[in-house]
């Protein structure tokens, strides 16, 4: 069969029921064999970022690869900001490119670009191809690699006359490789963890993204539990731990809780669990690590000692793992601990006064979407707004927070909201929040919202600025405002009703308890402008010094 044929016939053998992209003349010969296609779903975005974008929201939901396509060149090209956003939180996803025919190769072609080459550091595994005969096991391979170890994207770059070429198909199933029972090192390794656990008189748990992958919600919740840990979140982590947990601290990092913070700054002893110690997790390395001990559990050994000497490393699966360490029974010895802990949360306690605020809205979002029976998912974009979701929306299950936590990608939030609402279909509703420049970045894909009818609720926070960056030089460049404040008032309800999406402004707590009310009641898209003064988030840790210094504003 065609080349074609057999890439998409290889997609629906891999369940891949949605592909999310943007057509040109060097992947059209795709398109055609997609057209004929009836149980895949196409998604045609607006932007081939926003397909990328789109494609992560789905696997972020669904835990599959998700699979996005486009043209060679500017197509090609335009989704590398989504492929890199992907890669840094090690989302699985399949992207195909199409390629100029093998016979122009490197000739400077009309919309040739070495996507192969420009996007090699960005993803899991790449694959440029030179026989007709390697496009099937490539595409094949493509998905095993992808949703293997640590998940990540992978490439395929397809030159247009390899679509065209006769090819066999053969079968291939992924097999999801299972770990195989851990070897004699691993559990002396896994024994050692448990004394320096029974030992630690100020333990505490820091659950990553790497939970939420692993599928090991139960275990970690069950691990904490047994030993009496604290838990902290990353802002990855946000979800996997239930959020009104007594065992749970919050979300901790640099706009972390201050009673989080607190605690991973007062241990003696960390055990990361799916989280890669990332900076804006630790602050100043040096400070951070003073005075403590570490058990770091991570699927990629590649992450262990990657940022903080651990004393102890275990690589592996989660599951596995957490199941070992709990083969002892406790010894309290955290009662102490669990006073000063007390005191902590009793001290920091967020006060929300109802005032017109975005701690006060993101509060009720919160208890809005968290009233019983309620399912919802929050997505968000990059800045100030990311913070304060972050910070007051309670999530009580993995995979109903979604935000882009390594690359940190400005218009990511739109279009992952498309795939998530797209898996979850009606069992569980977006909330997507973003803020006045983010929203400009990919807004353009409330037209694909509106083309599908996706019943998201799209909050923008305007706040006329781009409120991280005049944080960041209020800080840091004694309060030399320059291009972070938005000159020209934009017309936000109505760029999203030229779409066809109701769109409302909100100047109150009041309005937006309406409004958001309301939102909620109708089962169709809908924006809302929260006008809002300009603020700063705290807490805001001091990167020079321990997280659990803060900037004073
Ligand atoms: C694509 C991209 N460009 C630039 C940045 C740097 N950046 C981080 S936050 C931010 C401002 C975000 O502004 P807005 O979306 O209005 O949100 P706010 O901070 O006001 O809530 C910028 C420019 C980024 N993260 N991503």
């Amino acid at each position: 069969m065609r080349g074609s044929e057999a890439v998409v016939k290889c997609l629906k053998a891999h369940d891949v029921d949605t592909i999310f992209g943007y057509p040109g003349g060097m992947i059209l010969p795709l398109f055609e064999a997609l057209r004929k296609e009836k149980d895949i779903n196409f998604v045609l975005t607006t932007h081939e970022q926003s397909a990328a974008h789109a494609a992560d929201g789905y696997a972020r939901a669904s835990g599959k690869p998700g699979v996005c396509i486009a043209t060679s060149g500017p197509g090609a090209t335009n989704l590398v900001t989504g492929i890199a956003t992907a890669f840094m939180d090690s989302v699985p996803m399949v992207v195909i490119t199409g390629q100029v025919p093998s016979t122009l190769l490197g000739r400077d072609s009309f919309q040739e670009t070495d996507i192969f080459g420009i996007t090699m550091p960005i993803t899991k595994y790449s694959f440029k191809l030179d026989r007709a005969e390697d496009l099937l096991p490539a595409v094949q391979e493509a998905f095993e690699i992808a949703s293997s170890g640590r998940e990540g994207p992978v490439l395929i770059d397809i030159p247009k006359d390899f679509f065209y070429a006769d090819v066999k198909y053969k079968e291939k199933k992924v097999e999801k490789k299972i770990d195989k029972r851990p070897d004699a090192d691993f559990l002396i390794y896994a024994a050692e963890a448990i004394d320096k656990i029974m030992q630690a008189e100020r333990p505490i748990v820091i659950a990553g993204g790497g939970v939420i992958l692993g599928q090991a919600q139960e275990e970690l919740i069950s691990f904490a539990e047994k030993y009496d840990l604290p838990v902290v979140s990353t802002l990855m982590g946000i979800g996997v731990f239930p959020n009104n947990h007594p065992l749970y601290m919050g979300f901790a990092g640099l706009h972390g809780r201050k009673a989080a913070n607190n605690a991973v700054a007062e241990a003696d002893l960390i055990i990361a669990a799916g989280s890669r110690f990332g900076d804006r997790q630790t602050g100043n390395l040096d400070k951070y690590v003073h005075n403590k001990s570490f058990i770091h559990i991570d699927i990629d050994p590649a992450e262990i000692d990657k940022n903080v000497h651990s004393s102890i490393g275990l690589a592996g699966n989660m599951k596995t793992i957490l199941q070992l360490l709990m083969q002892r029974t406790p010894v309290n010895n955290v009662k102490t601990w669990w006073t000063m802990l007390k005191n902590w949360q009793k001290k920091y306690m967020y006060n929300y006064d109802g005032s017109y605020d975005v701690p006060n809205v993101m509060h009720y979002i919160s208890q809005t979407i968290n009233k019983k029976n309620a399912d919802f998912a929050v997505v968000t974009d990059v800045g100030q707004h990311q913070m304060w979701a972050a910070q007051h929306i309670k999530r009580y299950k993995p995979r109903t927070w979604f935000t882009s936590g390594g690359l940190g990608t400005m218009g990511f939030g739109l279009p992952a909201s498309i795939g998530v609402q797209l898996y979850y279909k009606n069992k569980r509703r977006v909330v997507h929040i973003a803020g006045d420049g983010s929203i400009k970045m990919t807004g353009s894909e409330y037209y694909t919202m509106a083309a599908l009818n996706l019943p998201i609720i799209s909050v923008i926070i305007n706040n006329e600025s781009l409120g991280m960056i005049r944080q960041l030089q209020k800080v840091f460049y004694g309060e030399k405002y320059f291009s972070s404040e938005f000159a020209y008032k934009m017309d936000y309800a109505k760029y999203a009703k030229s779409f066809g999406i109701t769109a409302y402004n909100v100047y109150s707590m009041d309005d937006f308890i309406e409004v958001f009310s309301n939102a909620i009641e109708q089962n169709k898209p809908q924006v809302i402008i929260v006008n809002i003064s300009k603020g700063f988030v705290e807490p805001m840790t001091r990167t020079d010094s321990g997280i659990n210094t803060f900037v004073d504003f």
